[in-house]
Formats: structure tokens, sequence, C-alpha cells
């Protein structure tokens, strides 16, 4: 019997990048408008579903993280791979040595065919770099995030479902409320002189 209940449609959303690229920061973004300031390596893999609203509809994109270990072990079947519909491939543009991000990508694109989308973002765009480096420019030639500030970070789940969905109209609402990430208080080391008053 027909409970006239509609299924959300769901698509599997793979999220791959160098280890602490942002990777959980973003995902934990959309699902609760808060910003991860504390680093916690992920392990495993981790499922977590984002239902977006959009404009046909309820939209869920199913986000399969997997620590380092699970993309890079080649024996037997992966789960982590298995019926992936699109993935986002995350830089960090504040690394130093860009290169560093391509081992993830590498590592991805030997295993999901190429026929999968994909969306290339680099996140950390907020970090200020020491000097501009010309090779860095060239590397990052892709969507400049920031899921600390929140700035493009619905980009990416826009530009897949508008290709998913045959519908380049459709536009996406933020699943939550963003909330400004916390202030980094910076506390100088002053030296205080004798007999100075507080
Ligand atoms: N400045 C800045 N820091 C960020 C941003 N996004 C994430 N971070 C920080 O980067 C660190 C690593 O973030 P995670 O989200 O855990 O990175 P990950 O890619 O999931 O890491 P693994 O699970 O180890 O692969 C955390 O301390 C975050 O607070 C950003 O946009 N800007
Ligand atoms: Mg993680």
């Amino acid at each position: 019997m027909a409970t006239g209940r509609q299924e959300v449609p769901t698509v599997k959303c793979i999220i791959v990048g160098n280890e602490g690229c942002g990777k959980s920061s973003f995902i934990q973004r959309h699902l609760t408008g808060q910003f991860m300031q504390q680093y916690m390596p992920t392990f495993g893999i981790t499922v977590i579903k984002l239902i977006f609203q959009t404009t046909r509809g309820p939209i869920c994109f199913e986000m399969w993280e997997g620590g380092k270990a699970e993309y890079v072990r080649s024996e037997g079947p992966n789960p982590f791979f298995k019926k992936v519909q699109c993935a986002i491939v995350m830089f960090d543009v504040s690394l130093k040595d860009p290169a560093k991000n391509f081992a993830a990508f590498r590592a991805m694109t030997e295993r999901v065919s190429p026929d999968v989308l994909k969306y290339v973002c680099g996140n950390k765009a907020d970090v200020k770099l020491s000097k501009p480096n010309n090779r860095r420019k060239k590397i990052y030639r892709c969507t400049k995030m920031s899921v600390k500030t929140d700035v493009n970070t619905l980009v990416p789940f826009q530009h897949l479902a508008r290709r998913i969905f045959k519908d380049s109209s459709l536009q996406l609402m933020s699943r939550t409320t963003m909330l400004p990430a916390p202030v980094e208080h910076i506390f100088e080391e002053t030296e205080v002189e004798e007999g100075e008053d507080h």
C-alpha cells in the first residue's frame, strides 16, 4: 500500500583530500552550523547524511569520509568506493608544499571511474600566506572556500546537484544557520616591569 510519503533522492558522495585539509569540518559545518576548531583525525569510514532543501525539493547527500588508510589500501573490495555517484576533492590551499594535496587525489582517481562527477575545491582560503608563490597559484585554479569563515561552502553541493539532476537553475538552501567561528585569542607575552600598576 502506498504511504504517500515521498523518498528523498539520495546521492552517495565521497570526500577525499590530504589529512587535515578540512573534510570533517566541512561536513560538520553543514550538519550543525558550527566550525570545528580542534583537529580530530578521522579513522575508518564515517557516513553522514546531509539533507538540503532545494528548488526541486529535498536532496540528501550521503557523505562518506575515510581516513587515509581507507583509500590507500588496495587489497579486496573497498566499500568506500562502491557505487560512488560523485566526489568532492578538497585541497588545502594553506599548505607550504602544495604537491602534498595530490596523493589523495591520485589514489581516488585510480579507483573511481572517470565518469563519476568530481568537484575540486581549495579549503582554508582564510589563511594568510606568508609569501606569494606562483606555483601555488597555478595549482589552485579551483573554487576557493573557507569552512572556517563560511565562504563558498554551499558551492560544491549546488554544482553537483545541478549536474546530477540535470537542472542548471537548481538552487540549494543552507541546511542550518552558520555560526561564526570562535574568535582565537592570541595573547602575546608582555614583560611587566616591577612596580607597574594593573
Ligand atoms: N583556517 C582554517 N582552518 C580550517 C578550515 N577548515 C578546517 N580547518 C581546521 O583544519 C583542521 C583539520 O580539520 P579536519 O576537518 O579534521 O580535517 P580532515 O580533512 O577531516 O582531516 P583527516 O580526517 O585527518 O583526513 C582543524 O583544526 C580545523 O579546525 C578552514 O577553512 N580554515
Ligand atoms: Mg576527518
